[in-house]
């Protein structure tokens, strides 16, 4: 049987084919059978470029229907999904492109020369924000049908990376299975059907928007009005017409601080779903409050897609993340010796189940050292369960701040920095700021009469790093505080400048 990711999606829109799939900003629609024929004619133009089942095809573009289309086109093909950062620079993007070796890459127009150069063997396609480019043109050509090459429920279907604390980032390798095991399960326990219309808003190059918000919408046959991307204006334009909205906490309390968010604003609204950061219980609350609406909060990983979830009907309990969702098994441990802890206790969450990833992209010391024997991957997010069940997530055993739903790495904000002459070392913390959650700060030890200043070190960094990644503040520190072993202190560090970015009450919960 054909296990495929789309031939389980398909399910939810056979015999509908002419139900809207898609609408854009300018009021443009794609029906589920443009769907069909769009992604086939990207299958069928991967082909014609070489893709065997198993390639890999490297994506960097900008938010479009054609981008869906490639995806969908690409998991159809047998092909495994490579989405990356549109903010990635050249210099990062090098690495992903030697690790994973893509048989096709697509990115914007005015890379298409840089990324030629650097990948010897892969076809080079273009892709626009606007949908038009050589990808574009190619597939095109190649419209007319296309019998989708069938998968085993372990093939895999994408690669997504996550940095490590340690090392290069990891390429998280995410199989038919797991991919449309999540995208069944969330559709029914968040109710999506075929009638509902999704304000997508989120960028399609994480599990977020791409995963959990795209897949599960169409396992419901439904509908989404197409952001290119998160802003207010768009969102109040859109609102009274949708029903769900998924968004990172940063759209929410941008959301409460605009006027326009009014009860009869989201009058239509069934759902509003928060992910991929903490929401703050004064979020939640205040969202309560001024919409009649109680966001449903969920927790997911990129190598486990969703783990769990507040209900749809009962009590959705703020600072919590709710149960697992059904097939899925969560246990929290003693970070050391690995022991789950009773219930009430602080400890490791860990995760099993048929959305828990295969491994990483030839890594297998790195799977090893991530998965408990008996199949349980080690998160590095820290939780505890209630009594009633409700996991609440407390911290994280890993290194990473979460700016806006994105996450950064400080070891390599650390090195880039370290790099630069004039700086003896630095440390990256994350320090809570009103519109990013968490924003990234570096605290720099200079060099002994050396008078790099903060302009110097932010226009050294942007050739390395994209921008969500660069420091909002850099300070200048006479030393790092460290513990008798020598470890850098971060706790200290993010106490000191705890108030970096606070406002004053008046204003709390306010866009900076
Ligand atoms: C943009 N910038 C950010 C940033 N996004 N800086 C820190 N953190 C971010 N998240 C930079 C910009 O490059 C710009 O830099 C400056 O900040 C101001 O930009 P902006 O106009 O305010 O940014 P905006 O375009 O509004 O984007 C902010 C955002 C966006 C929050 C809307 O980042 C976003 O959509 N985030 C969602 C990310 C997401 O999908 N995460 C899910 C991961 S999956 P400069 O230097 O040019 O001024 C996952 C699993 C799970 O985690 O559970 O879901
Ligand atoms: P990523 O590697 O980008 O997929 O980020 C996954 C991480 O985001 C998780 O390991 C958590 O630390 C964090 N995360 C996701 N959802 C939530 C949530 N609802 N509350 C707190 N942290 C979350």
């Amino acid at each position: 049987m054909d296990e495929s990711l789309f031939a389980k999606l398909r399910q939810g829109f056979v015999g509908r084919e002419d139900a809207v799939f898609l609408e854009t900003i300018d009021g443009r629609l794609w029906r589920y059978r443009d769907l069909i024929a769009r992604s086939a004619a990207y299958a069928r133009m991967l082909c014609d470029h070489g893709l065997t089942p198993g390639d890999r095809v490297a994506v960097q573009v900008e938010k479009s229907p054609e981008n869906l289309f490639l995806y969908f086109g690409c998991i159809r093909a047998g092909g495994v999904y490579l989405p990356l950062n549109t903010a990635y620079t050249l210099a990062e993007l090098d690495y992903f492109l030697s690790d994973a070796e893509p048989k096709l890459v697509v990115v914007a127009p005015e890379r298409v020369e840089a990324v030629r150069a650097r990948v010897r063997d892969a076809v080079v396609l273009a892709l626009d924000a606007q949908g038009r480019g050589s990808a574009a043109e190619a597939a095109d050509a190649a419209a007319g049908d296309f019998s989708d090459v069938p998968r085993s429920a372990d093939d895999l279907a994408a690669i997504l990376y996550t940095s490590g604390t340690t090392g290069r980032s990891k390429g998280a390798m995410l199989t038919h299975r797991n991919l449309a095991s999540n995208a069944l399960v969330l559709k029914d326990y968040w109710r999506m059907t075929a009638e509902d219309v999704l304000l997508h808003a989120l960028p399609i190059y994480h599990v977020h928007g791409l995963f959990t918000a795209t897949n599960t919408l169409v396992a419901a046959g439904g509908s989404m009005i197409f952001l290119p991307k998160f802003d207010l204006d768009l969102i109040f334009r859109f609102l009274p017409r949708a029903t769900v909205m998924m968004g990172v906490p940063t759209y929410y309390t941008r959301m409460l601080a605009d006027p326009r968010l009014t009860r009869a604003a989201v009058a239509h609204m069934r759902l509003f779903i928060s992910g991929s950061a903490p929401l703050l219980p004064e979020t939640f609350r205040a969202f309560q409050e001024r919409t009649g609406h109680t966001i449903l909060e969920r927790y997911g990983m990129t190598e486990t897609g969703m783990n769990a979830s507040n209900p749809y009907e009962g009590e959705r309990r703020p600072g919590t993340v709710g149960f697992p969702l059904p097939g899925v098994e969560i246990r929290i441990t003693d970070p050391e010796s690995g022991r789950p802890l009773p219930v009430g206790e602080i400890g490791m969450i860990e995760v099993r189940g048929p959305n828990v990833f295969k491994g990483y992209w030839r890594n297998p010391e790195k799977t090893k050292a991530e998965f408990r024997p008996d199949g349980f991957f080690i998160t590095g997010d820290l939780g505890r369960f209630d009594e009633k069940g409700y996991l609440a997530i407390v911290g994280r055993a890993k290194d990473l701040v979460i700016s806006g739903g994105l996450n950064v790495y400080p070891k390599e904000v650390e090195e880039a920095i370290d790099a630069l002459p004039g700086v003896v070392e630095s440390a990256v913390i994350g320090v809570p700021h009103p519109d990013f959650g968490e924003a990234v700060v570096a605290c720099v030890v200079r060099a002994p009469g050396a008078a790099i200043s903060e302009d110097a070190i932010q226009r050294a960094l942007q050739e390395k790093l994209a921008a969500f990644k660069r420091p909002k503040r850099i300070l200048f520190v006479e030393e790092l505080p460290r513990n008798s072993m020598g470890k850098v202190q971060k706790n200290l560090l993010r106490e000191r400048f705890r108030d970096l970015f606070a406002q004053p009450p008046a204003m709390a919960g306010a866009a900076s």
